[in-house]
């Protein structure tokens, strides 16, 4: 397979101006039929025309009304060629036979119980019929829908239903036309027995917009909280951006097989069903809130997105960054803003940073794909939306705004790249931004070294800040937040040496490899706060002591450097036990680190949230990447002997929080599930113990929650314990919920995440099991994504778990090769494991490439991976 590269993009020799599509749905073959205007970028020389199209049986081939004839064109695997064409417009008509009911990789036209939805970001529309599937081409789509009506009652396409009507043999038909010119992978189409939850939203110019939750009938109660989310994205773009609605009405369709999140396609979006469908019996605290995110994440993409698109691949994290920022911004007003930013810098370098340590690290903006799909990855999206937090943090809020609204005015309706944006964003600023553009050419973690320095004498405190280059990479652009604590725990007045003002935090802006700051009148040796709210994608090294931690960990202002504290105060105790276990030392917890969490614990103070937050500590994939190999069994038993003394400690604390917090009763409001989130960690603590009493507790808690955060909660304790409890539970839990897919997901998650040794046996068991069905990209990650994500359980020494692994991703390559290729990415990280464990799985690695037939997908992971 041949590498496409960011250097060599040109423009497009054509655009289609207009394309109007006709779908004649059947079971046994679909008919599309196309006729496309299209233009020639240039009328004074010839050059053929270069479809895009797969899977596709041409049927009939028109070019300005008449039929070509077979030497007229060619047509290989993956093009229909066209040597001559007119140098003026003309328009273009084909008909191609597809079979949505065999696509089992979920992308183009395909089947999902019973109803027919698509998928066309990136490259599926080729899928579908032949086009220039690139996103420089905007085309007008009207598309007509033809179906049997009792089977598919209801046919939906983008924009507006301009006609229906009746065929005398029990089909009928709906034509939609999309007043917006878009890109071909926001093309959506939908028909099945669908039931419509509705709604309307009066926009701020007062037009109103009707709002369609389409989902199987059987879920029509689960669709009120995403209606609701939808509503709140839409005030919300309006009053943080100015950005309203455009269409008269906005569908949202929830389909069981999806292999993303959802997709924005122009006024249809299609979503994976577990981001619309919630009950509170049915749904997690946090499946809500993400519906709550994902639904605006899809909303918001209608300006940054589909108003303003990517000129080509390579730029998609202008799209994608700058609306995931949308989102977690949108989120933390909607929730808590500490909360939020805690979770989302716990994905960012639990699976970023590690992504920028393995063979597929690539800058957010890459130089080259084998695979687009490839390229949807949480350094193109998460790191994406920590530049874009960037912009925000170097320009103030209202400099991004301004960035924002220029950006818009320049190119509403056109196909523009990151460097457009950082332009809008320097212009509206008149602001030098030019080294900014590092961030979207170097891959990897910047590290920045610092050292502080107190003057009693002068009353001065400086800091040194020295930036790690790598080879051929240059200095970064980096604001650091910074913040002085006094011994009184409160932040000191901040001066710098050229400042007359004074702040609590300052943003001091790193352009050189290094650079000292001096702050003046301070009048003692403070203790600094580093990095607030993590002003920057990095990481930091400043060393500390323990004590110094466990003072920040209590009195930091700065709600995330608090909980940060207690992260790298929990990160020094583990791995200072674990030498003396590799010692063969007794191990022992530092009462300093006992009585900080103690002090957490008993903080009255505290939001429940956060306090939830600080008692949870580093997973063992995250301690393992500060690892320059990963010690798999000794940070297993270590963080496993850790919480266990927690639980000992405090086991009074644990159970009056516990108590305190259990009766609450259930609501969505965030109150209520920050006293759910404390009484969830705390059942989870005292179930370490595995005694007759806290297993009642958590029997107790399963069978009595009205809610399911409550008895998901509880089952995953009840797995660990060692008595009849479990297997009592786990048939109850199943019983219930058989009949619902996205909640029978969570009964494969909870087993697969055991830490009891018999994990991996039970994953091959359930993988046998009636309801298991590897086609369904939702089952599929419940079970094995999630085992995969269990450290000690998956990286097991005997490699049994790597060989099931590979055997699962040569299935998927030919059923779902994008479905495969994130499974086989487990297996990047292959060399920061010791040899025995590098050779297992190199072993996997090499028996898959060396597989025939293996798909683009797997094979640029692999590849890249074995290198
Ligand atoms: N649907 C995916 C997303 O919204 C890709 N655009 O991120
Ligand atoms: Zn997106």
């Amino acid at each position: 397979p041949q590498a496409i590269y960011r250097k060599d993009y040109h423009q497009p020799d054509f655009f289609i101006e207009s394309i109007d599509l006709h779908f004649s749905l059947d079971e046994d073959v679909t008919l599309v039929h196309s006729q496309m205007v299209i233009r020639p970028r240039t009328t004074n020389q010839t050059v053929p025309l270069v479809l895009q199209g797969e899977s596709l049986v041409l049927k009939n081939l028109k070019l300005n009304g008449q039929v070509l004839n077979t030497h007229d064109y060619q047509v290989d695997k993956i093009h229909l060629t066209i040597p001559t064409v007119p140098t003026q417009s003309f328009t273009l008509e084909t008909i191609v036979e597809i079979k949505p009911q065999e696509n089992t990789a979920l992308t183009g036209l395909y089947k999902s119980s019973g109803n027919y939805c698509t998928q066309c970001e990136a490259e599926g529309f080729r899928r579908i019929t032949y086009f220039l599937d690139r996103p420089d081409v905007m085309a007008r789509y009207t598309t007509t829908i033809v179906a049997d009506k009792n089977r598919y009652p209801v046919l939906l396409s983008n924009g507006n239903r301009v006609e229906y009507g009746e065929l005398t043999d029990g089909r009928h038909w709906v034509k939609w036309a999309d007043p917006f010119p878009k890109p071909s992978y926001l093309f959506a189409l939908v028909a099945g027995n669908l039931h419509c939850h509705g709604g309307k939203f009066v926009t701020r110019s007062g037009r109103e917009v009707r709002l369609e939750i389409w989902v199987e009938p059987q879920n029509h109660d689960q669709c009120e909280h995403a209606l609701q989310s939808l509503a709140k994205a839409m005030r919300w773009d309006e009053e943080r951006f100015g950005l309203e609605y455009d269409l008269d009405i906005y569908m949202i369709v929830a389909v069981s097989d999806f292999n993303m999140g959802a997709m924005e396609n122009k006024g249809l979006n299609v979503f994976n069903a577990k981001f619309v469908l919630c009950r509170p019996d049915t749904a997690t605290d946090d499946d809500y809130e993400n519906i709550e995110a994902v639904i605006a994440h899809e909303y918001f993409h209608n300006w940054t997105g589909n108003r303003v698109t990517c000129r080509d691949w390579f730029q998609l994290t202008l799209k994608e960054g700058l609306t995931v920022f949308r989102d977690q911004s949108f989120t933390e007003e909607m929730t808590s803003a500490a909360v939020k930013r805690i979770q989302d810098v716990r994905i960012l370098r639990t699976s970023q940073f590690a992504e920028d340590q393995s063979p597929m690290a690539h800058p957010i903006r890459p130089e080259s794909y084998i695979e687009m799909n490839n390229f949807y990855t949480v350094t193109v999206y998460n790191k994406g939306a920590e530049v874009i937090r960037l912009y925000q943090t170097l320009l103030g809020k209202d400099g991004f705004r301004r960035g924002m609204d220029l950006y818009f005015q320049r190119h509403d309706g056109q196909a523009v790249t990151c460097d457009d944006f950082r332009a809008a964003m320097a212009d509206a600023n008149k602001m030098d931004l030019s080294q900014f553009e590092r961030w979207y050419d170097q891959a990897g973690t910047p590290v920045v070294d610092v050292l502080g320095t107190y003057n009693a004498l002068e009353k001065t405190y400086s800091l040194t800040l020295r930036q790690q280059i790598p080879a051929n990479l240059q200095a970064w652009h980096i604001p650091i937040a910074v913040g002085l604590l006094g011994k009184n725990g409160q932040d000191l007045p901040l001066q710098l040496a050229t400042e007359t003002n004074s702040n609590r935090t300052c943003i001091i802006e790193l352009r050189e490899v290094e650079q000292t700051v001096t702050f003046v009148n301070i009048p003692e040796a403070p203790i600094p706060s580093l990095l607030r709210h993590f002003s920057a994608p990095i990481k930091l090294n400043f060393s500390r002591q323990r004590e110094e931690l466990a003072f920040l960990m209590a009195h930091d202002s700065d709600p995330f450097n608090r909980w940060e504290a207690g992260q790298q105060l929990a990160q020094q105790v583990i791995f200072d036990l674990l030498a003396d276990w590799q010692a063969d030392k007794p191990l022992q917890l530092d009462p300093l680190f006992s009585n900080a969490v103690l002090k957490i614990l008993q903080d009255t103070q505290l939001e429940g949230s956060i306090k939830a937050l600080m008692l949870t500590l580093p997973t063992e994939g995250f301690l393992g990447q500060q690892q320059a190999e990963v010690a798999v069994e000794g940070l297993f038993t270590v963080r496993q002997f850790v919480l266990q003394q927690l639980a000992q400690d405090h086991y009074t604390q644990w159970l009056t929080i516990y108590k305190a917090n259990h009766h609450t009763p259930y609501s969505n409001e965030a109150s209520a599930i920050a006293c759910r989130r404390l009484k969830n960690v705390a059942l989870h603590y005292l179930c370490r113990l595995d005694t007759a009493e806290t297993t009642a507790l958590a029997e107790q808690q399963f069978t009595q929650s009205d809610n399911m955060t409550d008895q998901q909660s509880a089952l995953s304790c009840l797995v660990n314990t060692t008595g009849t409890a479990k297997t009592i539970a786990l048939t109850r839990f199943y019983t219930q919920w058989k009949e619902n897919p996205l909640v029978l997901d969570k009964w494969f998650s909870v087993q697969a995440m055991s830490y009891l040794p018999d994990t991996f046996e039970n994953v091959q068991a359930l993988l046998q099991h009636s309801d298991f069905n590897l086609k369904n990209p939702n089952r599929a990650r419940s079970l094995l994504a999630v085992f995969s994500q269990n450290q000690a359980q998956f990286h097991r020494a005997d490699g049994l778990a790597y060989q099931l692994q590979a055997d699962i991703v040569l299935q998927l390559n030919t059923l779902n090769p994008q479905i495969a290729s994130r499974f086989v990415s487990v297996f990047n990280h292959w060399r920061r494991f010791d040899p025995a464990r590098q050779a297992l799985m190199q072993t996997q690695l090499t028996r898959i490439i060396q597989h025939p037939d293996l798909s683009k997908d797997v094979y640029e992971v692999v590849s890249k991976s074995l290198n």
